[in-house]
């Protein structure tokens, strides 16, 4: 039975704009004064999918969250209707209503760590939402992104799902950006890897000066614990600190994997060679072959890498038996990577083919291509149990597209937030969606 991978992305919510609400994330950073354009990010996030599919990928969606999030400011102790609630938050606190205001669900690499069926102790996709406690308005999503993942993978008899880690820094835990998969194909079992940026108990382990790292070891195994992952087929490796001070935040700002192959910069893991030697053995055993692609620093280094997201991208199968990898336009933009990427091409690896796509709306707030799927490794039957509704072919793009031209605003800046009227519209909006991607109620505004 022939096992695809599906690429589900993350559809960019109406209120995307840029918050400055990411520290440790340069992109976020540096531009939290600009004004943002949510229409055109959710069409360019759409234009991405439609184009996967077209070239004959499985592309599935996940819809955003409801945003702002009056529940989370009442819960800060703002009160009255919700449009007085949103007044007070502006006049008293930006920073919590642009918290609670960010579209930052798009980016669904950290919505779960998945582990397919041929990977688990019970035969079944595992999914555990990520608690993203490391920022307060990422720490927000995990209850909607449950709901909607158990709406989506509702057949309890092919997948499972495990709320989030406790919401301490402790268990931070970003998700899939930091957890990828080696395998001969999709369908055999694999060997799962974690990267981690510290260890919250044993201080023996160093961790980065500047920047926080958001995903700990202990959030790690215990993922692995739950998904029934077995220790011979599990990895786990330390991140180096010193790209995370240098913007680094998640491991796949550094690093991408596809079936044997794992594309990385060369400074990527903490006792790199030690890292690669773990997971040629452990892949040897499930008769897979490593085959690591480490970038040079002096070809590129971190900081283009960071600027480019050059490792943000997918990295796909083709039927073919070789590989695309689907790259923000920055890496064209950029004279080191591009001229990488070349020889990349030309060196007659496994990697044949590159496109590149125009992101920038994402890119801004350091979203790639990679932040803005969640990868699930599926069975055909697992694949027949997915809500179809949310699985894209040519009617959903263009009700999507649609939706988007309809409901979204081309420009939001901060003061845009404090409207009362964004609350209703974004409201109207995903009540509409639901329909659309028949997802029952999985909004609080639809359940309170
Ligand atoms: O968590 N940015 C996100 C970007 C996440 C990228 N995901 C992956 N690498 N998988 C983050 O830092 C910025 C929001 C703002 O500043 O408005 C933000 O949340």
């Amino acid at each position: 039975m022939k096992t695809r991978e599906v690429n589900f992305d993350g559809l960019v919510g109406p209120t995307h704009n840029y918050g400055g609400l990411s520290y440790g994330n340069v992109a976020s950073q540096n531009n939290g004064q600009l004004s943002s354009n949510p229409r055109e990010a959710a069409l360019q996030g759409l234009a991405k999918m439609k184009a996967l599919m077209d070239l004959g990928f499985t592309q599935g969606v996940i819809a955003p969250q409801e945003r702002p999030d009056v529940a989370s400011l009442r819960r800060l102790g703002f009160t009255g209707s919700d449009a007085q609630v949103i007044e007070k938050a502006a006049r008293q606190d930006m920073p919590l209503l642009a918290a609670s205001c960010s579209a930052s669900s798009m980016w669904v690499a950290n919505a779960a760590t998945v582990s397919p069926s041929a990977d688990t102790g019970d035969g079944r996709v595992h999914f555990t939402a990520a608690n993203l406690n490391c920022k307060y308005h990422r720490s927000l999503e995990h209850p909607t992104t449950s709901r909607l993942l158990q709406t989506m993978f509702s057949d309890p008899r092919h997948f499972a799902h495990h709320p989030a880690l406790p919401d301490v820094a402790q268990f931070g835990d970003e998700g899939a950006a930091n957890h990828s998969r080696l395998c001969r194909d999709h369908g055999q079992p694999g060997v799962e890897f974690f990267v981690y940026g510290r260890s919250a108990f044993d201080t023996r382990y160093p961790a980065p000066q500047r920047y926080p790292a958001r995903q700990t070891l202990e959030a790690s195994r215990a993922v692995a614990r739950l998904h029934g992952l077995s220790d011979d087929r599990v990895v786990f490796a330390q991140q180096n600190p010193a790209v995370i001070d240098q913007g680094v935040f998640h491991n796949d700002v550094i690093a991408v994997a596809n079936a044997q192959v794992l594309f990385h910069h060369e400074d990527a893991f903490l006792n790199g060679p030690a890292v690669l030697g773990e997971l040629q053995d452990k892949l040897a055993r499930v008769g897979a072959s490593l085959q690591a692609i480490a970038v040079p620093r002096a070809e590129v280094g971190v900081e283009d890498a960071v600027r480019s997201y050059l490792f943000n991208s997918q990295l796909l199968s083709r039927d073919d038996g070789s590989m695309l990898l689907v790259v923000p336009q920055e890496c064209q933009a950029n004279q080191k990577v591009w001229c990488y990427l070349q020889g990349l091409l030309a060196s007659g690896g496994p990697i044949r083919q590159v496109r590149v796509f125009d992101l920038k709306q994402s890119m801004r707030n350091g979203g790639g291509p990679a932040c803005l799927r969640l990868r699930v490794a599926l069975t055909e039957a697992e694949l027949a149990a997915v809500n179809p509704a949310v699985l894209l072919d040519d009617a959903l793009y263009q009700a999507l597209t649609g939706w988007v031209v309809r409901h979204y605003r081309d420009r939001m800046h901060e003061e845009d937030l404090a409207d009362p009227q964004l609350l209703i519209e974004c409201r109207t909006a995903l009540d509409e969606l639901t329909q659309i991607l028949k997802l029952g109620a999985v909004y609080p505004f639809q359940t309170d």
